[in-house]
């Protein structure tokens, strides 16, 4: 799609740090056969907790990417970085004003090659990202679309995030946003608890993240995994 160390990623499990997950749980996420594991979370990150689930995951081979969302969890050894710029808030320093601090202070330590900026739409007013960042969460189609057009065609952002968090989001609305995005790959997540959803997201978005699932129901997550990439090499036979 656009050549970048994430482009092949299809399923995507997402662990936040500040969550207790037992080893047999971190080993049957790691070996599920996911495309990635993202290390992420909206609320209480830290640098150390970042450290500790980093050190558990690279046991494995699954490709793991951190997602910087604080000033201070810029944590070196994942293989990715993703730079959340939160769209749909009229609050500057979510867009690009803590980003801009980050680089004051890290700038010149960016492994540049495997660093990402992420588009964020956040959909889900309930979702704890959407209160922090008092996002506009109530956009219509064509409002989302146009924030689609910012970040894919104005911004040239390489990943566009429709983040519904805790809820499972309006496929429809997702599938527009995809169909108007030329080059940006389209992460959805938000309320992927059974293969059915999982599914129907792999349907409409480039890239299914899955998080919550994996701390209240494990089987569930992992049916995620071949949903998802079945979903995939069925549509990818029909062209
Ligand atoms: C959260 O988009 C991810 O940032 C996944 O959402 O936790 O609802 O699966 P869930």
């Amino acid at each position: 799609m656009n050549g970048a160390w994430f482009s092949g990623w299809r399923h995507v499990f997402k662990l936040d740090p500040d969550r207790e997950i037992s080893d047999e749980t971190l080993d049957a996420i790691c070996t599920s056969g996911t495309d990635a594991v993202i290390v992420g979370g909206s609320s209480g990150v830290t640098f150390e907790n970042i450290v500790d689930l980093m050190a558990r995951i690279r046991r494995y081979e699954v490709d793991c990417a951190l997602e910087v969302s604080t000033l201070d969890g810029a944590v070196p050894g994942f293989d990715g970085y993703f730079i959340p710029l939160v769209l749909n808030t009229g609050r500057a320093e979510w867009i690009t004003g803590w980003q801009t601090e980050g680089l004051k202070e890290y700038g010149n330590f960016v492994p540049w090659e495997e660093t990402a900026a992420q588009g964020y739409v956040i959909l889900n007013a309930e979702a704890t990202a959407a209160k922090l960042t008092e996002a506009k969460t109530d956009l219509d189609e064509a409002e989302l679309i146009a924030h689609v057009r910012m970040a894919d065609r104005l911004m040239r952002l390489p990943v566009i995030y429709l983040e519904y968090s805790g809820k499972f989001g309006d496929m429809k609305l997702v599938k527009r946003a995809r169909m108007a995005a030329v080059q940006a790959q389209i992460f959805y997540g938000g309320g992927i608890d059974n293969a059915e959803r999982a599914r129907q997201a792999a349907e409409v978005a480039h890239t299914v993240v899955v998080g919550n699932v994996i701390y209240n129901d494990l089987a569930a997550a992992l049916s995620t995994v071949a949903a998802v990439q079945e979903t995939v090499s069925s549509s990818l036979q029909a062209k």
